[in-house]
């Protein structure tokens, strides 16, 4: 702030055609006068016009933007020994790169988890059947796992956001950081930006507060460079961060195939996908537009294309995108610094966002009335050299918690928990009952700390004397 009283604040906000931010300014005490001169001069006003301009252009180009698409093409999961071969050689690429430290573990946690009606974290919500294991600690017991079977810790980041950053911090230190070391957890806190009125006015949520949103998970692009982050990762040597949400407690994000595969094609950014499950399941789709990979988001790929089968009943576009992706580091700074060929475009998302009236009388809206600006991470695709797909097993992989009931919900991703913990199980050699579509007839547990994938399932269960699977029972690390 340049000015005791924030003329100059107030000046450049009139001249941008935002001086509306400070109508109740003669009725604000100083205090509060202070605050909100505080947060408006947090606010890059040309980049935010440019970013208002760029979202309201891209809601009315969406479906020209669709006109030239084809499907991608990716790594298809192995079908033969020829590409078991290939997978075993990459597994071992990505091995290698896990052995040498060479990784970094990206969440993106600054989401606010409206739809699931949780007040917390989402990262700390209870997700695993038996013993409720919160999301976060599903992570983190990966990452133990990893650490003793490759001896190197994998760093982790964990983005948050001012709404959740403090609580998710007060979370990592009462589980004492779920024994990963104080060293080995970082925290990065996403940007936010205005919400504003279709004609780009900046909404205020109290007299003396403009209303701010996270910027997008686009926005860990800017954070890794603000923050120092990204430099320090190339000073100690990594060069793949793997990203994925906190969502989803299958998220194989240490899988060295995946790993393998980005660090042997010479890829900036690579992604997972599965076959969609339906024309409408609300995943982006991985397509080429003009020859160049990209993610088009479900709500702007138009219907006729959402719908197009093969003659054997296949979508067209069907590689779904499972918001896992591994990143080069390097790229990572090029695109957070956000200089003109690496600049992610905005989005608009037209979103419910309590305000107030003329009067300053608080409104908390029933239908959308105003537009959050927001990144996506998957945008930087197109930027990057040589991106690649690579298939993932959904069942294996992709079970996100999002909704309080239906798809993506706590009970569907119970399920298919319960369901993968059985296909290792019987993988192994245990016996178990499970329905047709694999859900056993009982509960119990298989943690990240006992096994991390089906073949140390099978071991370890082997060397623990093959014991009965019984109702409530967990494997986890300490289990004999
Ligand atoms: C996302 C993808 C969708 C598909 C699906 C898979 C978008 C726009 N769509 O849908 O294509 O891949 O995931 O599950 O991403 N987040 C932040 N900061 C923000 C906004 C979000 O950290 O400012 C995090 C959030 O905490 C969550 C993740 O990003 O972990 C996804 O956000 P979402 O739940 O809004 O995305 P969704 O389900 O619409």
């Amino acid at each position: 702030m340049s000015d005791n009283d924030g003329t100059s604040v107030r000046a450049a906000f009139a001249e941008a055609g935002q001086g509306q931010v400070f109508r109740f300014w003669e009725r604000l005490d100083p205090g509060e006068r202070n605050r909100l001169i505080h947060q408006a001069s947090e606010i890059d006003l040309a980049e935010l016009e440019d970013a208002v301009r760029q979202a309201l252009e891209q809601s009315e180009s969406a479906s020209d933007a669709c006109s030239d698409l084809e499907p991608a093409p990716w790594i298809p999961l192995p079908a033969d020994t020829e590409g078991e071969r290939r997978w075993r050689e990459v597994e071992g690429i990505g091995e290698d790169l896990l052995r040498m430290g060479k990784v970094a573990a990206f969440t993106v946690a600054g989401g606010q988890g409206t739809r699931l009606g949780y007040d917390g974290p989402k990262g700390a919500f209870p997700v695993t059947p038996v013993s409720k294991k919160p999301l976060f600690q599903v992570f983190a017991e990966r990452l133990k796992a990893a650490e003793r079977r490759y001896g190197k810790t994998t760093p982790w980041f964990v983005m948050t956001s001012e709404a959740n950053h403090e609580r998710t911090k007060t979370f990592f230190e009462e589980r004492d950081f779920f024994d990963l070391g104080l060293d080995a957890v970082h925290f990065l806190r996403q940007g936010m930006m205005p919400a504003v009125l279709e004609t780009g006015e900046i909404m205020l949520e109290r007299p003396d507060r403009i209303a701010m949103n996270p910027d997008g998970h686009g926005g860990a692009f800017r954070v890794l460079t603000k923050s120092g982050a990204a430099k320090n990762m190339q000073e100690a040597g990594i060069e793949v961060i793997t990203y994925f949400q906190v969502d989803n407690p299958l998220a194989p994000f240490l899988e060295p195939a995946f790993l393998g595969f980005h660090a042997s094609s010479g890829s900036e950014m690579s992604s997972r996908a599965a076959p969609k499950t339906g024309p409408e399941e609300k995943v982006g789709v991985f397509c080429l537009r003009r020859g160049a990979l990209t993610v088009i988001e479900y709500s702007d790929l138009p219907d006729e294309l959402a719908h197009l089968r093969e003659e054997d009943g296949t979508l067209i576009f069907q590689a779904g995108s499972l918001a896992m992706h591994a990143i080069d580091p390097v790229f990572a700074e090029r695109v957070g610094r956000g200089e003109m060929a690496f600049k992610l475009p905005s989005h608009a998302a037209r979103k419910k966002v309590p305000t107030i009236d003329k009067e300053g009388n608080p409104i908390f809206p029933d239908e959308p009335n105003g537009i959050k600006l927001e990144t996506f991470v998957f945008d930087a695709i197109p930027l990057a050299k040589q991106p690649c797909v690579v298939e993932v097993a959904r069942k294996e992989a992709f079970s996100p918690v999002k909704n309080t009931e239906g798809v993506d919900s706590v009970d569907t991703c119970r399920a298919d928990q319960l369901r993968r913990f059985a296909r290792w199980a019987k993988a192994g050699g245990a016996e178990l009952e499970t329905d047709e579509t694999g859900l056993p007839a009982i509960s119990f547990e298989i943690d990240p700390g006992f096994a991390f994938d089906e073949r140390e399932f099978a071991r370890r269960w082997k060397e623990a004397g093959e014991p009965a699977i019984e109702e409530g029972l967990v494997f986890d690390e300490n289990f004999v």
